[in-house]
């Protein structure tokens, strides 16, 4: 079975009980969220084996997201509690259209302490992919130092590298997030990006563009999510694209952390382009129909029977 890896930050999330803004929301419950970590619990749904490295508060809640984790399988060899580094916390609003907006309580991230020497070649034993984010780049400028030695070690071991650029500009400044993507981007072999962010980090989204970069930066698939519109990639110097499946969503936050981990699955089980593309489409459409950024991130079977359109006996 395949094995892979990811290293991010993790926070509490507080889902709204109403849509609307934020400010007229009376009640919340308790969530896990964090880009890496829903990667990883999509990864470990799918039937992966999958590896997330990170620091979390000393607290309570710390715990929580420690045992939802561990709980749905994924290996928390390299998790470790700090202490004095209250665990961060992610206030959402959600739209009628399941749309959402954050609202980070994120300041002094246990992730902080992590460093460079904390990477150890033992950490990828086993591994055949690793996934990287703009979310851990944009908490603190020193992760790109471990960001650094994560991709000398993967280009050691000969393991692929995946990355979506994730821009949080609640967290770092366009000017920040693009001068970190283009030292990273020669070492990315998959590319996951939405067609919104990529306009914003190269400014043109034309199909000559597009492949310029990909040329430019040796990626060898850029993928295109573009939620509703369905999804591309162009590697080997041709286009494939595949439609989005029509589900009502009801909370989108993380559908595009469930389209990598689907994208992955097919990746490594070397399936072909379009079936590859359809996967992770049916595994994004899924997460958006349930509240929570992961919840809804769909088992196989799930995945299977949304693109094969068969019903699940439910009763
Ligand atoms: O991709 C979903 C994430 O955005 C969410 O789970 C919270 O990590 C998070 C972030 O920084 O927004």
């Amino acid at each position: 079975n395949f094995g892979v890896f990811t290293l991010g930050d993790a926070l509490i999330t507080f889902n709204p009980s109403d849509t609307g803004p934020l400010r007229y929301v009376p009640n919340f419950t308790r969530k896990v969220g964090g880009a890496e970590l829903n990667f990883a619990i999509g990864c470990s749904r799918l039937g992966l084996r999958s590896k997330w490295a990170s620091r979390l508060g000393g607290d309570e809640f710390g715990r929580v997201i420690y045992n939802f984790a561990r709980g749905e399988g994924v290996d928390m060899t390299d998790v470790e509690f700090v202490e004095g580094y209250p665990t961060s916390l992610n206030f959402k609003e959600i739209r009628e259209d399941g749309s959402g907006k954050t609202f980070y309580y994120r300041y002094q991230s246990p992730i902080l302490t992590m460093a460079p020497e904390d990477i150890t070649e033992k950490m990828f034993e086993g591994i055949d992919l690793i996934h990287l984010t703009g979310v851990f780049l944009a908490i603190d400028s020193e992760n790109l130092a471990i960001v650094r030695r994560v991709l000398k070690i993967a280009e050691k071991r000969a393991i692929p590298i995946s990355f979506d650029p994730n821009i949080r500009l609640k967290l770092w400044t366009l000017e920040q997030a693009k001068a970190a993507y283009m030292e990273i981007l020669p070492s990315v072999d998959i590319l996951l990006t939405g067609l919104d962010e990529f306009e914003l980090i190269i400014g043109d989204t034309s199909k000559e563009s597009l492949e310029h970069c990909a040329t430019r930066f040796g990626i060898g698939q850029l993928v295109i999510k573009d939620g509703g519109n369905g999804a591309r990639v162009y590697t080997d110097g041709v286009w494939h694209q595949k439609e989005a499946f029509s589900v009502t969503p009801i909370d989108t936050v993380g559908a595009g952390d469930g389209f990598d981990a689907g994208y992955i699955y097919g990746v490594l089980h070397d399936w072909s382009p379009e079936e590859t593309l359809e996967f992770a489409n049916g595994v994004g459409a899924l997460v958006t129909t349930v509240s929570g950024d992961n919840e809804g991130l769909p088992y196989l079977e799930e995945v299977l029977a949304l693109i094969r359109k068969e019903k699940i006996i439910e009763r």
